[in-house]
């Protein structure tokens, strides 16, 4: 057992990403099943919706699973009060600081782990009360900070007491090693569970992720102040486009806006967002969340025993 499993009562300290649109109850419930943390994205959904889910995940699992919520969302508000009322037991946040909702998440007994992009902001959350952080690197898709994993989790890992998850750029064992190698305590995947098999988006998307090379990613909204990561299409070359000619920010913001529900619903790859990680290029295959979970594990430790080996002959050799 390690601090995150047994702060959350997990098996592996594996949190599936919070991706809106994408996570909800059925891939919550399949990765907390399978001894991972599911997590329900609340993204830009009303409250009601954030409820039918997560009374539908109980129905699928008794097992801990968690509600991100996307602080840039209209219904912040309203989700914050529904994950206190429904007995949500973990909350992770997005894209902003979720200070005005620690009191009443903490009185409910939810344990509060924030996503964030920067030292500074890894210290403000622990004073406020976080329980854990999500230490995002610029690897990860959607929207994104400045800095890479590698150099982020160490320094958080220095910089704050609470436990650190990683996330960003990590798709099997060897990340998730070298996660753990930077001082974090587990890992968060967003990208791989994309193609999982209770994953219900649409198949275009699958297969856009799964036909990804490592160059396919591309960051664009830069100028709005809220980057975001995704495959290369006729959108992230529309926006190219419109911020190379600086167009003002509505107009971009604009064209942004649905996007992500025109590629995840509807499987518009062409014109809608295909948020996706760096790491794509190394998803491959089709798996249920349960045996990507038992791949990342069983890789871990055959990748931690093979070079613990390689380490102890490099020195007894010397
Ligand atoms: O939130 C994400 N990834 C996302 S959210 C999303 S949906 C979206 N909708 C509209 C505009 C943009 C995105 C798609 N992907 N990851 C976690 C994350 N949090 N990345 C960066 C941050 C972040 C940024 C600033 C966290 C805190 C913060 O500031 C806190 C403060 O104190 O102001």
């Amino acid at each position: 057992m390690n601090s995150i499993c047994d702060m959350l009562g997990i098996k592996y300290p594996i949190f599936q990403g919070g991706m809106a649109w994408v996570a909800n109850h059925a891939i919550a419930a399949a990765v907390s099943e399978a001894g991972g943390l599911g997590i329900i994205a609340a993204g830009n959904a009303p409250a009601d919706w954030l409820r039918e889910q997560i009374r539908a995940c109980k129905k699928l699992t008794s097992k801990p699973f968690g509600v991100n919520i996307m602080l840039l969302s209209p219904y912040a508000d309203e989700v914050a009060k529904v994950v206190a009322e429904e007995g949500v037991k973990v909350v992770t946040t997005g894209a902003g600081n979720p200070g005005k909702y620690m009191e009443i998440w903490k009185e409910s007994g939810i344990k509060v782990i924030p996503v964030v992009p920067s030292v500074a902001i890894a210290k403000r959350m622990e004073k406020g009360g976080a329980d854990a952080v999500v230490v995002e690197g610029c690897e990860a898709g959607g929207h994104i900070g400045e800095l890479t994993t590698m150099v982020l989790v160490p320094q958080v890992v220095d910089a704050v007491s609470i436990p650190v998850i990683a996330a960003g750029g990590i798709g099997d064992g060897r990340g998730f090693a070298a996660a753990l190698m930077l001082g974090a305590k587990g890992i968060q995947i967003g990208t791989r569970f994309l193609v999982a098999e209770e994953c219900q988006i649409h198949e275009a998307y699958k297969e856009r992720v799964l036909k990804a090379t490592d160059i396919d990613t591309v960051v664009t909204a830069r100028s709005t102040g809220h980057p975001v990561r995704s495959l290369r299409n006729h959108l992230t070359r529309e926006y190219v486009q419109l911020e190379k000619q600086g167009a003002d920010l509505k107009a971009i913001e604009q064209l942004g806006s649905g996007a992500l529900y025109r590629a995840v619903v509807e499987g518009d790859v062409v014109k809608g967002a295909v948020m996706a990680g760096q790491i794509a290029g190394l998803i491959k295959k089709r798996q249920t969340a349960a045996e990507i979970i038992q791949e990342l594990m069983q890789e871990l430790q055959e990748v931690i025993e093979q070079k613990n080996k390689q380490v102890t002959e490099a020195f007894y050799q010397s």
